[in-house]
C-alpha cells in the first residue's frame, strides 16, 4: 500500500482503494492531500487493472473538510477562492471524469467540502449511525466543492437548500431517505460491504460502466435531443468492447458472462 501527504492507494483484485488517512484530525483535507488524491485518483482511471473506485476515511469519521488549521486566523478571500479553484475543482471534476464506477464508504461524519466529496463520488454506503453535514454555513459559508451542484441534483432544490442552510446532521437513515445514500450498513460491517459491492461491480463490463456514467453525468445537463445522439455515440462504442462479445456470447450459450473490463 503506498502512502502521499495523508492518502493511501492500494489495488487488489480490480478494487482501488484510496483512503484518506490523518485520522487524528478526521481527514480534514489540505492542499497536499487534494493533490495527492486527484493523482489516486488519475491513477486509478489508467490503470487497467482497476476496475471499480471505493473511497474511504481512516479512524473514526470520513472526512472533516477544510482543514481550517491550515489558516493563520481568518483566511483572505482570494486564499480561499485559490484553494477552491487550485485543488477542489480538479479533484471533483477528476472524480466525476473517471470512467469507472467509485463508491464512497462513509463511517462517523462526512463534513463541509468532505460531503461534497462524498457527494461526487457515483455511489454512497453509509455505516448506520454515520451523517452527512453541511458545515458550511455553520462558520458562515456557502457550498463549494460542487455540494451545490451535487446536491440539488439528488434531492432537489429545495430539500437541498434546506439541507445547506441548516447546518444540521442528516443521519444515514434520513440520507437513504433521500436518495443521497444508496445503502446503508452496519458500522462494524461497513469496510467489508463497501468493499464487497466494489469487487462486484470490478466484475462488471467496465467501459460500458463508464459509458453509462458520462451519459447519465450529462443528462441532467443536455436536452433529450443532445443525450440520444449521445447515446448512439456511446452504444457504437460500447459494441466494440470484447466485453459486448462474451456479453452476447454467454447470453446464447446460457451461462454468466465473464467480463474482462475491455
Ligand atoms: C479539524 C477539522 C477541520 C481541522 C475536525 N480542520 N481540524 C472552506 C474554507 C476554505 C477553503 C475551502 O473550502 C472550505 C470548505 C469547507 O470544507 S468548510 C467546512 C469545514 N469543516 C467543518 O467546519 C467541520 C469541522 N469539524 C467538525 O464539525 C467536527 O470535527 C466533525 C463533525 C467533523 C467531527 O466531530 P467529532 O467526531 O466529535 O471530532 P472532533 O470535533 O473531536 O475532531 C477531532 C479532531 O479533529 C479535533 O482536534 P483535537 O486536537 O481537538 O483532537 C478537531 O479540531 C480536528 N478537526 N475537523 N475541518
Amino acid at each position: 500500500m503506498a502512502e502521499e501527504q495523508g492518502i493511501l492507494y492500494a489495488v487488489e483484485q480490480g478494487v482501488a482503494t484510496i483512503t484518506l488517512n490523518r485520522p487524528e484530525r478526521r481527514n480534514a483535507l489540505t492542499p497536499a492531500m487534494l493533490q495527492h488524491l486527484q493523482s489516486a485518483v488519475d491513477r486509478a482511471g489508467t490503470d487497467r487493472a482497476v476496475r471499480a473506485v471505493l473511497i474511504a476515511g481512516a479512524g473514526k469519521g470520513f472526512c472533516a473538510g477544510q482543514d481550517l488549521s491550515i489558516f493563520d486566523a481568518i483566511p483572505k478571500p482570494e486564499e480561499v477562492r485559490d484553494i477552491v479553484l487550485t485543488y477542489y475543482r480538479p479533484t471533483i471534476l477528476a472524480l466525476c471524469r473517471l470512467p469507472k464506477p467509485v463508491i464512497a464508504a462513509i463511517q462517523g461524519v462526512a463534513a463541509g467540502a468532505g460531503a461534497s466529496l462524498a457527494l461526487a463520488c457515483d455511489l454512497r454506503i453509509m455505516a448506520e449511525d454515520a451523517s452527512l453535514l453541511m458545515a458550511f454555513s455553520n462558520i458562515g459559508l456557502a457550498p463549494d466543492a460542487g455540494a451545490s451542484w451535487f446536491l440539488t441534483r439528488l434531492v432537489g432544490y429545495s430539500r437541498a437548500y434546506e439541507i445547506a442552510i441548516a447546518g444540521e446532521r442528516v443521519s444515514a437513515l434520513r440520507a437513504l431517505e433521500l436518495g443521497l445514500a444508496n445503502r446503508i450498513t452496519l458500522a462494524d460491517a461497513l469496510a467489508a460491504d463497501a468493499w464487497q459491492w466494489a469487487h462486484r461491480l470490478a466484475q462488471r463490463p467496465t467501459v460500458a460502466l463508464g459509458l453509462t456514467k458520462a451519459a447519465m453525468l450529462q443528462a441532467t445537463e443536455q436536452s433529450l435531443e443532445t443525450i440520444l445522439a449521445l447515446e448512439a455515440d456511446l452504444q457504437a462504442q460500447a459494441s466494440a468492447t470484447a466485453d459486448h462479445r462474451e456479453g452476447l456470447l454467454a447470453f446464447t450459450e446460457k451461462r454468466a458472462p465473464r467480463f474482462q473490463g475491455d
